[in-house]
């Protein structure tokens, strides 16, 4: 998954813009809005990180790329268990 912060997103109409742009570039992408945090997810087909961004970009915003992981919503495993009851 590729994420962008795109702080200028600021409304639905932005975020239908973004998810357009992305979606001529990559058809088949899966575009998930998260617009309280500005953040844009991308599961790409075909396309990669830089044409992604170029698409925000060309949709006449600024995104910025972050780390997927710090976005997901699965935690990495903390410590705390033995491991018995993995
Ligand atoms: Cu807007």
């Amino acid at each position: 998954m590729q994420a962008f912060r795109v702080d200028d997103m600021t409304c639905g109409h932005c975020a239908s813009t973004i998810t357009k742009s992305l979606t001529a570039t990559d058809k088949d992408a899966k575009v998930t809005i998260d617009l309280a945090q500005h953040l844009v997810m991308v599961e790409p087909t075909e396309a990669d990180a830089q044409e992604l961004s170029d698409a925000i970009t060309e949709a006449g915003y600024t995104p910025v790329p972050v780390q997927a992981a710090t976005v997901a919503t699965k935690p990495a495993k903390a410590g705390g268990c033995c491991g018995c009851c993995g």
